[in-house]
């Protein structure tokens, strides 16, 4: 689990319990359990709605036909079937809500996203339509290169507010926390920069997990010495990301345009030293042994994965590596090796979706839109795309102990829909259907 010393963990043994499970990375439902263990009635009371839980392992979507939902200190204290609501529940001061039989999901998750940058690649997407490769542009001194000049020459106030501009489209789509990662700094002043712009984000109706990318692309001034860069990142930046307290994970992009699993694991390891766990970029152009890392450490997710084969899902599946699948890089790239999804899905690896919104390879700020194209390119089912942004979004970070699904002691981080089915959250393309966002219980 991401340990963030502001994150209130709950003192019920219940739910102490299930953060010991998170540290193993397995996601453990957690039962309601009517009233409230202290007799306490609710802050809040949702009724007249219908709630997709995502609890594994029942009916589809966890569905409550004629559901409530009971929130106390910004938690979710009761849920379960309106008729068997505990007498007790509500007195004179609980605010009672009536949702018009809306459906409630939890607060969506984006689990990857490089939200924090300067500048665009408008130039490289019409190179790339005129003829030019991913891997050609960034070769030549473009791509990560050029959002990375962009971004050192950008303000911290610049880069928190092109930001929140960003946030703005994830928040209208329901999403109740998002992961931010580092990366076009790629010096120590510009990665704590960004870092620093992720953080402030916090504050903007969302909450902020962030991850530094330390190893993202070679910077210029260390052409040919890629070694001494992974040195470089290991001594002199991640020590002052650790003392600011700016990151939940680490991140690194295991590519033969990037780094080398062996650079990444180095990396990693002074990481996890600090106490970090790890995310990777792993196998979206190739079969570079990334998925095998992300086994080998327990890393909490691999993310791409079109060129991961059997044997790298059957790992994953063993060492519960979340397999965090990028719908948006591959249509903009037009790619055309899919992920290994049935793989995935037969050896019981958790999905998650996410867009990869980058200024390069993936500019889309939809989850929503990820998740319709994870169900029309890859052909995930409506119920799979949805726990992909729910329950296995917050496993991918760490967190499904706190969120990702609607069970007593989680936090109520909860979304509203005027949908007649979860399955309409997949099916609608570039159309949120989001009604009203709860954050801790309280409308935002
Ligand atoms: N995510 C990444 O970090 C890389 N590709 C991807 O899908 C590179 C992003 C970039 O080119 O800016
Ligand atoms: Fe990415």
């Amino acid at each position: 689990m991401t340990a963030r010393a502001d994150l209130p963990l709950p003192s019920c043994p219940r739910v102490a319990g299930i953060h010991a499970a998170a540290a193993s990375h397995e996601w453990m439902p957690v039962p309601s359990t009517g009233m409230t263990e202290e007799g306490v009635p609710f802050d809040t009371l949702l009724v007249d709605c219908r709630a997709a839980t995502m609890v594994a392992g029942g009916v589809a979507y966890g569905a409550i036909e004629a559901a409530a939902v009971g929130i106390r200190d910004g938690r979710i204290a009761w849920i379960g079937p309106e008729a068997d609501l505990p007498d007790d529940a509500a007195s004179a001061h609980t605010d009672v809500q009536r949702l018009g039989g809306r459906w409630v999901t939890p607060g969506l998750i984006d689990c990857h996203t490089h939200l924090v940058f300067a500048g665009d690649r408008v130039g490289e997407f019409e190179a790339r339509l005129n003829g030019a490769t991913y891997q050609e542009i960034a070769a030549a001194g473009g791509g990560i290169l050029s959002t990375v000049r962009a971004t050192r020459a950008a303000s911290l106030d610049q880069l928190i507010e092109s930001a929140a501009d960003r946030l703005e489209s994830l928040k209208r789509d329901g999403v109740t926390t998002v992961e931010i990662k580092s990366g076009y700094g790629l010096d120590r002043e510009t990665e704590l920069k960004m870092l620093r712009a992720a953080r402030a984000l916090e504050g903007r109706g969302v909450r902020v997990t962030t991850t530094y990318l330390g190893l993202h692309a070679l910077p210029p001034a260390f052409a040919g010495r890629a070694d001494a860069y992974v040195d470089h990142v290991i001594a002199d930046i991640l020590p002052d990301v650790v003392a600011e307290r700016l990151a939940d994970a680490v991140d690194a992009y295991v590519e033969p345009i990037a780094f080398t699993p062996e650079q990444a694991e180095r990396f990693f390891a002074a990481a996890a030293e600090h106490g970090l766990p790890a995310k990777l970029h792993a196998e979206q152009f190739s079969d570079s042994g990334g998925a095998r890392l992300a086994t080998r450490i327990r890393a909490l997710s691999a993310d791409h994965l079109e060129y991961a084969d059997e044997a790298a899902v059957v790992a994953m599946a063993a060492a519960s590596v979340v397999a965090v699948l990028l719908p948006g890089a591959y249509l903009a790239l037009r790619e055309t090796r899919p992920p290994p999804v049935d793989a995935l899905r037969r050896h019981g690896v958790a999905l998650a979706v996410a867009p990869d919104c980058t200024p390069g390879p993936s500019p889309l700020t939809s989850l929503l839109a990820a998740m319709n194209l994870g169900c029309a390119l890859w052909r995930l089912t409506p119920e799979e795309a949805l726990a992909g942004t729910t329950r296995a979004a917050a496993q991918a970070l760490g967190l499904a102990a706190d969120r990702g699904t609607l069970e007593a002691g989680k936090r109520a981080d909860l979304a509203v829909w005027d949908v007649s089915t979860p399955a309409e959250l997949s099916y609608w393309l570039c159309r949120s259907r989001l009604w009203r966002r709860y954050l801790g219980g309280v409308v935002s």
